[in-house]
């Protein structure tokens, strides 16, 4: 008689947020604060999923402070975003890459302890042909007695962030957190309509042979970069002694899903298409909460020469160039970018 193994029992999102209360590893404010999040991506899912069914593909009409035509998608995001977090009482004001300024939860509702950033639908331009996108979202306490939040209240480093993470709509949804303690996925079962945790502490090996980037800014970029990805190409007879492969998705989730699954780096480095912006990533709701997840999973992240969590914020919006992923990678880019500066 072969005994039917027994079933492994499913840890809901629901019930790994509460065991990691019970640990004291989070406060229940917070935790009901990402059930709310992890709600709002799965109704955003759903949106996506329909693609041309559901008309929602294509231009809305509007731009936002990027500069960026906005997507209907975007905007749809965006504005599910901040319902569910309105009522919810556990924030005091949300923040937003489709929206100038950051918007205080309105007065008929409570407000709670934290502050929520997010880009609602990243890689959107991807969306028309149906590749992979994502919201990203990250999550700061509001500062002792701040009763009427504003941009500035936002303006603190990644290492403050309580908690970040991504849902990627991809071929099947996911939700990727982490609360400081460790980088965990949890899968959409959409016949019970809750995340499943699928992989506890995800590691990125510390090795990569596999580049993130997008070439065709090449001639845009700074001497150590140029230098850094000539040995790269120059694969085994070069100065990095091994050959590598490069991936390019333009979905920053998408991107860092698959580095966070196997290996690798990503990079979106300074270049000189627009020197008075520095990169085209946004520091508060994509590197920052990226970087942490990243770290959190033994990863590192810097802006080529500084660890990322470190930058000290000026403006919400502000850009700063990405170097994440596997660790001795990431430190070899960086050397790169040091060793020029010493040049002087
Ligand atoms: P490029 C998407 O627009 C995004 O903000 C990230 O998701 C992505 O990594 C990057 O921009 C792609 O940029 O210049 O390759 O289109």
């Amino acid at each position: 008689m072969v005994d039917t193994p027994r079933s492994v029992p499913s840890i809901s999102l629901t019930r790994h947020l509460i065991e990691e209360e019970r640990a004291g590893h989070i406060q229940a404010d917070l935790r009901l604060l990402i059930e709310v999040v992890a709600r709002a991506c799965k109704s955003i899912s759903v949106s996506v999923a329909k693609g041309a069914l559901g008309g929602v593909l294509g231009e809305a009409g509007s731009g936002n402070i990027q500069g960026e035509a906005q997507k209907k998608l975007d905007v749809i995001a965006n504005d599910v975003l901040l319902e569910a977090n309105a009522w919810g009482g556990h924030l005091a004001a949300c923040a937003s890459e489709e929206m100038d300024h950051c918007q205080p939860i309105p007065d008929v509702y409570p407000r709670g302890a934290y502050l929520l950033l997010f880009d609602p639908l990243d890689g959107s331009s991807n969306i028309d042909v149906n590749v992979s996108v994502g919201t990203i979202f990250s999550v700061l306490r509001c500062p002792d007695g701040v009763t009427q939040p504003e941009d500035v209240h936002f303006l603190q480093p990644g290492t403050a962030q309580v908690a970040a993470g991504y849902c990627i709509y991809g071929p099947s949804t996911m939700l990727v957190l982490t609360i400081g303690h460790g980088t965990h996925a949890f899968t959409l079962d959409r016949e019970q309509g809750s995340f499943v945790l699928t992989t506890r502490d995800m590691r990125v090996p510390a090795a990569t042979k596999e580049f993130a980037i997008n070439m065709s800014n090449q001639r845009h970029w700074e001497a150590p970069m140029q230098d850094y990805v000539r040995d790269l190409l120059a694969g085994e007879t070069g100065p990095r002694g091994k050959n590598f492969n490069m991936r390019w998705i333009a979905s920053m989730v998408a991107d860092v899903h698959r580095i966070l699954t196997r290996g690798g780096i990503f990079i979106y480095p300074w270049d000189r298409k627009d020197p008075s912006k520095a990169g085209k990533l946004r520091l508060m709701y994509e590197a920052n909460p990226m970087s942490l997840l990243i770290e959190q999973a033994g990863g590192a992240a810097t802006d080529g020469r500084t660890r990322l969590l470190d930058v000290a914020p000026t403006h919400l919006h502000q850009r700063v160039p990405v170097f994440l992923g596997s660790r001795e990678e990431v430190e070899a880019a960086t050397q790169y970018h040091r060793a020029h500066d010493a040049k002087g």
